[in-house]
């Protein structure tokens, strides 16, 4: 029997998935038929609302994966269905898993192209809001980018370069690179600043914050900021990176030197969330990004 891992808070949280079933790579299966009405209800409502703001506020790149996996609004998705429908798309997999899985299992999914969905929903009082990922969150916001060809290789490298980088140092720096990329990453490819982190676009709160607040910092990505900024797990960001294309993502990760990069500031403490030093990268002004300067 697996044993879950623990919970990336402050404070120590029991975590809800059931384990007790899972296999040595803490797959579980879905058991579709076990979804509760409600559930079924939450889960429309979240997706409609969340449908109504990506137009406004989600990568273009977003939306047309989403579109691509044909996935329904109504109900609950199979995680089988989608998988098929993925694989055709970029050749990656998903498998269902009982919520956090410790992290070397999670690089060596992500290193095969299979991506973890927590197969439980998240309660109503939690709807825009839970500390751990839940189906809503892993499918909605994750699977539509992986259904981009650069991006789902992206992450795969991503899973590559964490199963490489066993120091702890690494893993802390690794975390804060997937964190500020894959889960609130903001990009401006074109003259609009639009969101494509999962944790962002999961969230209804965090979406209009992320793009609208007037309080977070907004910085061009630069990789050697992010794997040295600190973040928050359990409220909205104080800082957001700014993409110019998903090419650039890619092409700076697999250029990096992370050997170099850990060795320098894996003993460094890391920047403040929302007090990351702008010498070295723009600043994005809500007055500049409303009128679509590049700042
Ligand atoms: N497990 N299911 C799941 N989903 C995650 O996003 C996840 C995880 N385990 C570890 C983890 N993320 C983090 O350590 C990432 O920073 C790698
Ligand atoms: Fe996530």
């Amino acid at each position: 029997m697996v044993q879950p891992p623990t919970a990336p808070t402050q404070t120590i949280v029991a975590l809800r998935g059931n384990y007790e079933v899972a296999t040595a790579d803490y797959r579980v299966p879905q058991n579709y038929s076990h979804y509760a009405a409600d559930e079924q209800a939450i889960w429309r409502e979240l997706y409609a609302g969340q449908l109504k703001l990506l137009p406004e506020y989600a990568a273009p790149e977003f939306v047309a994966g989403l579109a691509r996996l044909q996935a329904s609004s109504e109900q609950i998705p199979r995680l089988e269905e989608v998988s098929e429908r993925l694989q055709q798309l970029t050749g990656w997999q998903v498998i269902g898993v009982p919520g956090l899985i410790p992290e070397d299992v999670f690089f060596a999914h992500l290193a095969a192209r299979r991506f973890p969905v927590t197969v439980w929903m998240r309660r109503r009082e939690e709807l825009d809001y839970l500390v751990e990922p839940d189906l809503f969150h892993d499918f909605f916001g994750h699977l539509p980018m992986l259904a981009h060809p650069v991006f789902a290789d992206y992450v795969q490298a991503y899973g590559v370069l964490g199963t490489r980088a066993p120091h702890l140092g690494a893993l802390k720096m690794l975390a804060r690179l997937y964190w500020y990329t894959v889960e609130f990453g903001l990009i401006k490819s074109d003259a609009e600043l639009h969101a494509y982190g999962a944790g962002i676009l999961s969230s209804s709160g965090e979406t209009v914050f992320a793009l609208r607040g007037a309080n977070p910092q907004r910085v061009a990505f630069d990789l050697q900021t992010v794997l040295r900024t600190d973040y928050l797990i359990d409220a909205f960001q104080k800082t957001y990176f700014v993409l110019g294309s998903f090419d650039e993502l890619f092409d700076t990760v697999l250029g990096a030197d992370f050997g170099a990069l850990f060795a320098a500031w894996s003993d460094v403490p890391g920047f403040a969330p929302g007090a990351v030093p702008l010498s070295s990268s723009a600043a994005w002004q809500r007055d500049t990004m409303v009128q679509g300067a590049v700042g």
